[in-house]
């Protein structure tokens, strides 16, 4: 039998860094990557037969729990009819207006295969669209990694260290502004400082990327009145929060409504799917109907379409965001009382099913109240977790997920790991 060790020192010869994303190396917490042999439910299995719980859901997706049988289904019937076409077939239909009747400011959208290429193509259009080229981000969000995105950016390009990466043009970065997470204030200057210029405000509504901060009262609806007030379109990019935070994402959970969206994860079912969507009369820009181009020969796959389906069928049964809300408090519940009883100081941020823990006493609403994170401890949390079976994300900027495979035994297990964690972390 194979190990992860080995495996880990054979991919490195043939994949930058052993990987093909890099957060998943576990570098920031010091150590090598378990390689996956499987998962199933709420569990992930490493090729040396070693079974987890698993917090990570493959970084949002697998809201409905690994290897869902309905959705397995829905695959394998798709897949005897063919892998793809790259012409248009009956299942992007039916996810595309599943999406537009969930989704409350989608009139249209345009199916793509991640969320990277969906908001590299709602950038575009954007600028397209209003004849701007500026484009105003929030410090420690995180939007895939087009290039006009790479600029003061969550995920792995804060748990890497690498605020700005090197292969962006200097005279394409100059085109991103950055604005502080939860502070009106700073965006109203960026507009006033280039007025006329700025094409679009991008933010993922509840941030997730940098860990999980929440928008303050009032902050969603400031931005939607700034970019009506100055021309500029409004994004949400809701790869994470799309069908996550509620069935319509978090326009519909906080009731403010951009001009664009951009989805990805959770409508893919586990396979790869990004989606960007929103009024009629800006997404009529796209081509063929309008000028600015986009085009992907896998976008729509029909095998993604059918896995996107099955899983938005199952999220829209009743009940099932009150039972992610109700086992994800259980578990934060007993996070909160671990920390008090060992006397750890940590920050829990949390809306429904996603959430994080900073080991920080401050509390965190934007990029600078999350770096006073303690990271060194946070990878020995890591570690210890690790070791009692419990798999979390590897980076103190990444948020965890709760899926309908979850169960309350398990969640008691994970609860009671956290607990031995903080007391060897105290100890
Ligand atoms: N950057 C993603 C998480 N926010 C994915 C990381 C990975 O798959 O390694």
């Amino acid at each position: 039998m194979t190990d992860s060790k080995t495996l880990f020192a054979k991919a490195k010869t043939l994949m930058p860094g052993g990987v093909n994303s890099p957060v998943r190396a576990f570098k920031s917490v010091g150590m090598e990557p378990l390689f996956i042999k499987s998962a199933k439910g709420d569990t992930i299995t490493d090729v040396s037969g070693k079974t987890y719980i698993d917090y990570v859901g493959s970084w949002g997706p697998m809201i409905t729990g690994h290897a869902d049988e309905r959705i397995l289904n829905a695959i394998y019937e798709a897949a005897k009819d063919g892998t793809s076409f790259g012409a248009p077939h009956e299942r992007e239909i039916e996810l595309a207006e599943m999406v537009i009747n969930a989704v409350p400011s989608a009139e249209m959208v345009r199916m793509v295969s991640s969320g990277t290429e969906a908001v590299m193509s709602a950038l575009r259009l954007a600028r397209g669209f209003t004849g701007r080229d500026d484009i105003i981000k929030f410090e420690g969000c995180y939007h895939g990694h087009t290039d006009s995105m790479l600029v003061k950016a969550g995920s792995g390009v804060e748990t890497l260290g690498l605020p700005d990466s090197p292969g962006v043009p200097s005279e394409l970065a100059g085109h991103t502004l950055t604005a502080t997470y939860n502070d009106l204030e700073s965006v109203e200057a960026l507009f006033n400082a280039r007025k006329n210029k700025v094409a679009c405000v991008i933010l993922e509504p509840v941030a997730g990327n940098m860990g999980v901060f929440v928008p303050a009262d009032g902050f969603l609806r400031g931005l939607r009145q700034l970019c009506d007030k100055h021309g500029a379109l409004l994004i949400f990019d809701e790869v994470i929060t799309g069908f996550r935070v509620s069935y319509g994402g978090a326009q519909k959970l906080y009731g403010v409504p951009p001009d664009l969206t951009t989805l990805g994860k959770i409508i893919g079912g586990g396979l790869p799917v990004g989606c960007y969507g929103g009024k009629k009369e800006i997404m009529s820009k796209i081509a063929p109907e309008g000028p600015v181009y986009q085009a992907g020969t896998l976008s729509g796959n029909p095998l993604a379409m059918a896995a996107g389906i099955a899983a938005l069928k199952i999220l829209r049964e009743p009940g099932v965001y009150e039972s992610l809300e109700e086992k994800s408090k259980r578990l934060t519940d007993g996070i909160k009382s671990a920390a008090e009883r060992h006397g750890v100081k940590i920050c829990q941020n949390r809306v429904g099913s996603m959430f994080s823990a900073f080991f920080t006493e401050s509390k965190v609403y934007d990029y600078a109240s999350a770096k006073t994170s303690d990271v060194k401890k946070f990878a020995k949390f890591f570690a210890l977790m690790l070791d009692r079976g419990i798999y979390i994300a590897p980076s103190q900027f990444e948020a965890g997920f709760m899926s309908l495979a979850h169960n309350n035994k398990d969640i008691d297990a994970t609860i009671k790991a956290v607990d031995e964690s903080f007391s060897a972390l105290v100890g």
